[in-house]
């Protein structure tokens, strides 16, 4: 795997003295949000990461390499290009091998995470089980990596977009723990709430540090999913974003997006019919999973 890794000194050199390193993903960067606020987002995410204390290391695959930890130029060049490779796991040997420009899902940030040593992992949304998947079968391969890659993702909570009872029901048969920070209700992204409670609740940094420790010293190897309910003043109520939600899956469908697509294209659609509001929550609650994702990672390495 070595030659396939490309890991930043300064990122190498924390992994090498136990310190603090939080892990970023880099499709969030090209298909989750639009130019020129992905690259604010991606600058200003690692600034508090680094406030907080724990070193950044965005992931995406440039030039034959799973490369962790960007420059600036290299976090540009993902803001701007608009033929960027999204890949999942099943991408990783073609974008690798043909020479691509491969910007990291949940699920490879996550793989390639693992594999440098890194453990804490801060993302804004997950993929989960879609609507609809009774038919469809779409069910992001973000899950199946959870059950056996073992790092901590930080997110929202799960998007409305998808079915968050079934994403709850996939995860608890894959073992993946689940823990809200600070309420009972497990939050729906946009929302703190989702109708549904949190399979577990912890309320400290290091006491997720601690439980974290506990699963992995006992081998029980995957992920945990902490959720992080959006700050009440940036939060949109779900009942105003189901509307444009059921819209943009109405667009989807009369487009035929599926597959890959349709994540990036629900999202873009829910961007593009909210005036920006959408956009404005999207960036407040990742800057605030930077926020907790750091001091888990500091937690972690006392
Ligand atoms: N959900 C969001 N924002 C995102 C994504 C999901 O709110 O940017 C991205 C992440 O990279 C996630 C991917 O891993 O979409 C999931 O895509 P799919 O549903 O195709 O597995
Ligand atoms: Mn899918």
């Amino acid at each position: 795997m070595k030659a396939y890794l490309d890991i930043h000194p300064e990122v190498q050199l924390a992994l090498a003295q136990n310190k603090p390193v939080v892990a970023l993903e880099s499709t969030i960067i090209s298909h989750g949000m639009p130019y020129p606020q992905n690259i604010e987002t991606a600058l200003a995410v690692e600034a508090i990461v680094r406030e907080n204390g724990a070193i950044p290391a965005t992931i995406a695959i440039i030039d034959r390499k799973c490369k962790v930890g960007l420059s600036k130029n290299e976090l540009a060049a993902f803001a701007q290009s608009k033929n960027t490779w999204k890949v999942s796991l099943r991408d990783m040997p073609y974008v690798i091998s043909q020479q691509l420009m491969g910007a990291t899902t949940v699920a490879a940030t996550m793989r390639i995470a693992a594999m440098a040593g890194i453990r804490v992992f801060v993302t804004g949304g997950i993929g989960g089980v879609h609507r609809d998947a009774a038919n469809t079968m779409d069910i992001s391969a973000d899950l199946t990596e959870m059950a056996q890659t073992s790092v901590a993702i930080i997110s929202a909570g799960v998007k409305s977009i998808l079915d968050i009872g079934l994403t709850l029901e996939y995860l608890e048969t894959k073992g993946i723990p689940v823990v809200t920070v600070g309420q009972n209700s497990f939050p729906s992204f946009y929302s703190n709430s989702s109708g549904f409670d949190s399979p577990l609740r912890l309320d400290t940094a290091s006491s997720i540090a601690a439980m974290l420790h506990t699963k992995w010293q006992m081998q029980l190897s995957g992920a945990v999913l902490i959720a992080n309910p959006i700050p009440v003043a940036q939060e949109i109520p779900a009942a105003i974003i189901e509307k444009t939600i059921l819209q943009a899956l109405a667009a989807a469908k009369a487009a035929n997006v599926f597959g890959k697509n349709l994540t990036p294209f629900l999202l873009k659609y829910i961007a593009d019919h909210t005036n920006g509001e959408s956009l404005a929550s999207n960036i407040a609650l990742i800057k605030n999973n930077a926020i907790l994702g750091a001091k888990i990672a500091v937690a972690y390495c006392s």
